[in-house]
């Protein structure tokens, strides 16, 4: 089975995107869309996903976009067991309330944050934001003080959404040193998806960073 996906190299959704597939052992055929030249803009792309976003994955004729929904439904059809996204109600609701906080609170306020460097407009992050990253560090903390994973004690595509939210956060020096069960979780996550390319974000998006933070202080 090959699935095509629309990508770009530093977008940390088409990342977890990525390093899920990997671990489910699914063949992606990497079609990059260069978001750096509005590449998502052009009519033959927006005819598949008319809300121009990356990661977008066509399975067959089926069109997907939304990265957490599209974990969702690579493991509901190619994964071997549900243990990444269980059936039972409550463990389920876990997962999905780890997702909706990773893409409205965790996520979300670490691209507020960053978003003047990463754009060119400034060499600081936005101050206001800082706060807000502290707060949802705190609470992933939490959620990790009696689990070995962010949703219990099994892995599940919520890890891999936000194993990559925190990898961007490193990446874009946020200090995660001060979350222990975080730092712990995270080496867990190395470890585990380490033949997944997990490493690659962290790497990727930081070397994206300091070069941009470079340009952004020498203007
Ligand atoms: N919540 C979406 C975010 C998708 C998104 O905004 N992707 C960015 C790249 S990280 C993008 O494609 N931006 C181009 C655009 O919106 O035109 C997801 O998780 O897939």
């Amino acid at each position: 089975m090959t699935i095509d996906l629309y990508y770009f190299p530093l977008s940390v959704p088409c990342r977890s995107v990525m390093i899920l597939a990997k671990y489910l052992g699914i063949h992606l055929n990497l079609k990059q869309v260069n978001l750096f030249k509005g590449e998502q803009m052009q009519a033959s792309f927006k005819k598949i996903n008319p809300q121009h976003t990356l990661p977008t994955i066509d399975d067959n004729g089926f069109i997907l976009w939304e990265s957490r929904p599209i974990m969702i439904y690579l493991v509901m059809k190619y994964a071997k067991n549900d243990s990444l996204y269980p059936r039972d109600p409550e463990k389920r609701a876990i997962v999905e309330h780890r997702l909706y906080f990773d893409i409205g609170t965790l996520f979300e306020n670490i691209i507020d944050c960053y978003r003047p460097v990463l754009i060119g407009i400034s060499d600081t992050p936005s101050e206001k934001y800082t706060a807000l990253i502290e707060k949802a560090f705190e609470l992933l903390d939490g959620y990790l003080k009696d689990s070995r994973f962010v949703a219990g004690n099994e892995l599940t595509i919520a890890d891999f959404a936000i194993g990559s939210s925190v990898s961007a956060a490193k990446a874009f020096t946020f200090d995660i040193g001060r979350y222990d069960n975080v730092v712990t979780w995270y080496e867990y996550c190395e470890r585990v998806m380490e033949k997944c390319g997990f490493k690659d974000t962290y790497k990727t998006i930081g070397d994206f960073y300091s070069a941009q933070n470079h340009k952004n202080s020498n203007t």
